[in-house]
Parts: C-alpha cells; structure tokens; sequence
C-alpha cells in the first residue's frame, strides 16, 4: 500500500516538472532590430525542426537570418514564398553549414516557411516537422 502510494507521488512529480517545457519551447522569438537597422535572428535547423520554429519581425525592416544546420549528413533548406509580401526565398542549407539570408518583407501577415527536401519514397522533412511560421508586425 505505501510503495503504490510513494510511485503514484513520483508520477505526479514527473507530470508536474514535465508540463511547464511545453510552454518555454513555443515562446516565439522576436527578431533583434540592430543599430544599422537590420532585424537580425538565428535559425537552427535539425532533422526534422527548425528552432525557432515561430519568428517574429516587423514589415518594411530588412531582416537578416542565419540559417544553421546542426545536422552531419542530412540536407536541409529553407522556403518562404509569398508573392504579395515579397517573400521568394528558396535557400539549401548544406549538412552542418550557415547561410545567411536577407529579405524585407513588405506586409504584415503569418507565413509558412519549410524544408522541400524528401528522400526518394520517405516522407518530406515537412511532413515530418520541419515548417514554421514567420509573423510580420506593422
Ligand atoms: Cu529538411
């Protein structure tokens, strides 16, 4: 009786420690506005997330972010297309490199961006996770 009580104070224990990671992880991130008046961030990219996986910047400022991949053999890339917003971006990211992308998005509004890579008959790196969102303010 007193072991199933004390394992049953464990499992609440580990639930209660466990429920607040969720909320941390989904914070999104707001893009630095540096001195030279670029809006600067850091996006890392793994099999299969993007961390951050949700960006805030403000419309009308350049943005410059800097793709990093965290991965030994897979690659990655990083899509963001919206026509009306002036979004057109469409950039590989090599295993375990950094590329640097800058575009100024010209209105407010949340959008996609994603890996397109897919391997032969496997699922795409979207399908398995790697999307985000890009929200821009006024
Ligand atoms: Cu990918």
């Amino acid at each position: 009786m007193s072991l199933r009580i004390s394992i049953h104070c464990v499992g609440l224990f580990l639930l209660a420690s466990l429920i607040p990671l969720p909320s941390f992880a989904a914070q999104p991130t707001v893009a630095e506005l540096a001195a030279d008046g670029v809006q600067r961030a850091e996006i890392i990219a793994d099999s299969y997330s993007y961390t951050p996986d949700h960006l805030i910047v403000k419309a009308n400022i350049p943005v410059e972010l800097s793709l990093q991949s965290k991965t030994w053999l897979v690659p990655h890339s990083f899509v963001l297309k919206d026509a009306e917003a002036g979004l057109d971006i469409e950039q590989d990211i090599p295993a375990g490199k950094s590329v640097l992308i800058k575009f100024t998005p010209t209105r407010p509004g949340t959008f996609k961006f994603f890996c397109n890579k897919k391997l032969l008959f496997f699922k795409s790196h979207e399908d398995r996770g790697m999307k985000g969102t890009l929200e821009v303010t006024d």
